[in-house]
């Protein structure tokens, strides 16, 4: 195999005949496969999961729930032969790019779990060719570039790092449900470990994304991702802790919400019953890993003699924000408790209708979803739960049916089913008219004039007498 200096392997990206390599054939990864397939790159996806390799190389994409497009461009890309998918890493050695989309999650002390990550740069290792660009977009913390990826590579493949391969880091930016149209049409953050290494992977990326594509560094990068869904969660928390602030005090966070964002700059998000997915709730985690560092501080007050002190850095507001939201279904469980004891019931031996149990309004999936933690807490509390999603084929059903019988509802998920649900209807099946809006449904000032035992995050009980 010849050594392909960097300018060399920017044509064969330009002129698409730069053979890829996608590992790991989630739903990044296999829509990024496909992506590049499509433009007319011949796609070779690495996937550990055999039943997986075997659905794709038939043309059937796994991609469970609503993804527009994604599994008609599977089928033909497959059909054509431009895309394929293996378990075998020696198919890597042909390949002039290598994407690297496999799961960062983390684990019970929120700390990075890479296994999947170390076994695909092991499993690459010792196959890298020179003359190879190797991008990792899976979601990082911040300097785990440089400090594991970019080391583990040298070690195994006994390469030159930005001599004999290539590497950067962008991160992806799809969101599911869109998965085809985020990655075509949302900016990404292209990090090289050298600035000609980010040049090419623009050249590369500019095949599928519309969108800017802004060069820079590997660190910048990873914070980048890391930093951006941690503003989410924490301006999700401070909408959260808003609600709580309401009901202390007897106002409606709803009410409130609505007139802070007339106020010039401001967008506060929506309180609810919790933050689910598989971004916002670990990305903020991956981003204060191992942050907590000794930083001189410089103090003016006189009395210390020393003004140069040494204090640990480590960073409360986005921890904080995690416990907030974290903590909302057990809020939710609360005011269920509260409900119940105004008709003289109890947790322990009611039965509970739980509306919704995907993380995200009109989805299926319920990767650390608020109501598996709402669950927990109520069966803890000896109720018995029954569950409904109309997305989720364990769940559906026709709600009424589902609710018959139940002493008491709780809405979970927004989901567009629940908007148009009659309470009138749900009270006809209920044992009693209580429900606890997580998610602002209902009209809460409504239902308790028309006799409701109904609470909601962020709606104090004053706030909602006629
Ligand atoms: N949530 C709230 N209040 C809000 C917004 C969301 O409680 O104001 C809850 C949702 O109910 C859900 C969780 O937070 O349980 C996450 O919701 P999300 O809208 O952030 O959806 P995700 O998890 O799909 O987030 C993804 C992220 N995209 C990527 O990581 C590439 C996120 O950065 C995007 O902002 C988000 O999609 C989006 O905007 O759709």
């Amino acid at each position: 195999m010849i050594d392909l200096s960097l300018q060399d392997l920017q044509q064969m990206i330009e002129d698409q005949t730069a053979p890829i390599a996608v590992i790991g054939l989630g739903y990044v990864g296999l829509s990024v496969a496909c992506e590049f397939a499509r433009i007319g790159f011949q796609v070779i996806g690495i996937e550990q999961r055999q039943e997986r390799v075997a659905q794709i190389n038939q043309g059937l994409s796994p991609i469970t729930g609503e993804e527009p497009g994604l599994a008609e461009l599977l089928a033909s890309m497959i059909a054509s032969g431009r895309l394929r998918a293996s378990t075998d890493y020696h198919e890597l050695t042909n390949c002039r790019v290598i994407l690297i989309a496999v799961e960062t999650p983390i684990d019970e002390f929120n700390r990075p779990e890479y296994l999947a990550l170390r076994r695909a740069l092991l499993g690459m290792g010792a196959l890298l060719q020179p003359g190879t660009l190797v991008i990792v977009e899976s979601t990082l913390s911040p300097g785990s570039m440089q400090k594991m990826v970019a080391p583990l590579l040298v070690e195994t493949s006994g390469l030159t790092l930005s001599r004999d391969f290539f590497l950067g880091y962008c991160p992806e930016r799809v969101m599911p449900g869109k998965l085809l149209s985020n990655l075509r049409s949302v900016s990404r953050a292209v990090g090289g470990m050298t600035t000609e290494t980010a040049q090419v992977m623009a050249t590369l990326y500019r095949h599928i994304v519309l969108a800017d594509l802004d060069l820079t560094d590997c660190i910048t990068a990873e914070l980048v991702k890391t930093v951006e869904n941690a503003y989410r969660d924490v301006q999700i928390a401070f909408a959260n802790e808003a609600a709580l602030i309401c009901e202390a005090v007897g106002g409606d966070v709803w009410k409130v919400r609505q007139l802070v964002n007339k106020s010039p700059f401001r967008q506060m998000h929506l309180p609810g019953a919790g933050v689910g997915g598989h971004c916002i709730p670990k990305d903020p985690w991956l981003l204060v890993d191992g942050v907590s560092r000794v930083t001189s501080g410089i103090h003016a007050d006189e009395k210390l003699a020393d003004s140069r002190l040494e204090e640990e850095f480590s960073p409360t507001l986005i921890p904080s924000a995690r416990r907030i939201n974290d903590n909302m279904p057990m809020h939710v469980a609360s005011l269920l408790a509260q409900s119940l004891a105004e008709a003289g019931l109890s947790l322990k031996g009611a039965q509970i209708l739980i509306l919704g149990f995907a993380y995200l309004e009109d989805s299926d999936d319920t990767r650390n979803s608020p109501s598996a933690s709402l669950v927990e807490v109520l069966q803890d509390h000896g109720a018995k739960v029954i569950i409904h999603d109309p997305y989720i084929q364990q769940f559906q059903g026709e709600v009424l049916a589902r609710a018959a019988g139940c002493d008491a509802a709780v809405i979970m998920v927004s989901h567009s089913p629940y908007l148009a649900l009659d309470p009138q209807d749900l009270r006809s099946v209920l044992h009693w008219p209580i429900l606890v809006d997580g998610r602002h449904v209902f009209d809460g000032p409504a239902l308790r004039k028309a006799g409701w035992i109904y609470r909601a995050v962020g709606q104090s009980l004053e706030s909602m007498q006629a």
